[in-house]
């Protein structure tokens, strides 16, 4: 484990992560909550007609934009605008969401101002807006009061929410989250307060004068492929996330939920297609049990850690995933090598009787994962098994979820090779 993941506890305090519990107090009886409820309207679409407006003509816009990268556009505009949607995109993987939503990390001044710029740059609503409603998201998911909603369809939970007024239950429960701890942040004050001088700066004028400043690309250009092109294509990676991962992959943690392991997303959200693991373990700073792999944001905030500009890490422990995988998880695990060893083990709490014959299935998985000696090792920083622990997280629990699962043939399988446990040397 790098030195600088300073948080990698069995359970993660509740007290490390914001206080996304009610925080007023529902007054009057019940009756008077029922009696209002059933006073309501029923809820009806209202399209936002000006969104809608808004949103096609960015996106016609964008197409035209991506045709000038095969034409017109100098080869300097075309890498600026990738680099940009990666900067970008880390204002909001790393900033908006890791940092300002879910407080899986800190951040230093100097590292909170360059990801607020990025994020201001990506124009997805300011930092308090885009925190407020992704705590309601997860504290709410897939309800009615969940502003992206994925059971109202795909193409609601990509960008129809954006372009209708909310769901009333949206604003009732999302009042009873707190955001205090957003309002002490004086850069999310001061970007809220000047937001749309800020989004006309950094998305549109500065990515339209810099190409044409420094490399003498024409206005035009610029204009179509740094800020509209760059900035469309950002939208549908992130907006990605809410309907293509909440749709289809696999749910190794959670099979009651239906965000999903969704690997297109990853790569398009530069790490964030995790989202089975996310919804299972928000906390987690690097939103997969992955590291660093297939994971952009999570090598930026390990390497803002190596320099001291991000600090306490949240992470959570194998031993966890563990269990989790096999309380909730659907089963969808690899099939990976398995080491011989833990088959030894496996059923005796001290780790030295190589007997396995006998004990195999007398202790409980969750027993077997805090008492035996074979999967201490294993769970504590990968010592006695090579950088496996720090790389290959994932299988290595699957591997062992797929032992605790008791299947004979496994257990056999394992007993007869001697591979080792997803090497990377
Ligand atoms: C955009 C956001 O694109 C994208 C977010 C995606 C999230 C993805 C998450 C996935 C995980 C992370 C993956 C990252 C991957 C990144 C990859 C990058 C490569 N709680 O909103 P209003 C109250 S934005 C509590 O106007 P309407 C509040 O009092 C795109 N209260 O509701 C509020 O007043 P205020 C560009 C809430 O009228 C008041 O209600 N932006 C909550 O129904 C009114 O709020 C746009 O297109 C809440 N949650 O209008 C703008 N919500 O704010 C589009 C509201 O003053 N937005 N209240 O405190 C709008 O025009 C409107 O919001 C609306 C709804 C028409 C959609
Ligand atoms: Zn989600
Ligand atoms: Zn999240």
């Amino acid at each position: 484990m790098p030195p600088f993941i300073k948080t990698n506890v069995n359970d993660v305090l509740d007290s490390d992560i914001p206080d996304l519990e009610p925080s007023v107090e529902l007054k009057g009886d019940l009756n008077d909550l029922l009696q209002a409820q059933k006073n309501q309207k029923p809820y009806k679409i209202q399209i936002v007609w000006r969104n809608v407006i808004i949103m096609g003509l960015l996106h016609v816009a964008a197409i035209y934009g991506a045709t000038l990268c095969f034409g017109t556009a100098k080869w300097q505009t075309v890498v600026a605008a990738i680099l940009l949607y990666v900067y970008t995109g880390l204002g909001i993987t790393a900033g908006a969401h890791r940092l300002w939503s879910h407080r899986s990390y800190k951040a230093k001044f100097p590292l909170r101002l360059f990801l607020a710029l990025a994020q201001t740059m990506a124009v997805q609503n300011h930092i308090y807006e885009w925190s407020r409603d992704h705590r309601v998201h997860h504290k709410y998911s897939e309800t009615d009061a969940d502003p992206h909603n994925a059971k109202r369809g795909f193409f609601f939970a990509h960008v129809g929410w954006l372009l209708c007024r909310k769901h009333p239950e949206v604003i009732n429960k999302g009042k009873t989250i707190s955001y205090d701890d957003l309002l002490r942040d004086p850069i999310v004050v001061f970007q809220r307060r000047y937001y749309i001088p800020l989004i006309l700066i950094c998305c549109f004028i500065l990515p339209t004068l810099l190409p044409t400043l420094l490399w003498g690309e024409t206005l035009w250009n610029a204009y179509f492929i740094c800020a509209v092109l760059r900035y469309v294509w950002t939208l549908n990676m992130t907006w990605l996330v809410n309907s293509a991962a909440h749709f289809w992959g696999r749910h190794p943690y959670d099979k009651n939920i239906h965000p999903a392991e969704n690997y297109l997303t990853v790569y398009g959200a530069i790490g964030e297609g995790f989202h089975n693991y996310h919804h299972t373990f928000p906390w987690d700073y690097s939103t997969s049990e992955l590291g660093w792999r297939f994971n952009l944001t999570t090598m930026f905030i390990n390497a803002m850690a190596a320099i001291g500009q991000a600090y306490d890490l949240k992470q959570v422990s194998p031993e966890m995933i563990i269990k989790r995988k096999l309380r909730t998880g659907d089963n969808s695990l690899k099939l990976t090598i398995v080491n011989a060893s833990p088959v030894v083990n496996i059923g005796k709490n001290s780790g030295t009787n190589h007997d396995h014959s006998t004990h195999q299935n007398s202790l409980s998985p969750t027993d077997l994962i805090s008492n035996t000696e074979y999967f201490r090792q294993m769970l504590s920083n990968g010592s006695g098994f090579n950088k496996t622990i720090l790389f290959k997280r994932e299988d290595v629990t699957d591997n062992i979820v797929k032992i605790l699962r008791n299947n004979p043939n496994d257990l056999l399988l394992t007993n007869q090779t001697d591979h080792h446990l997803g090497s990377i040397d």
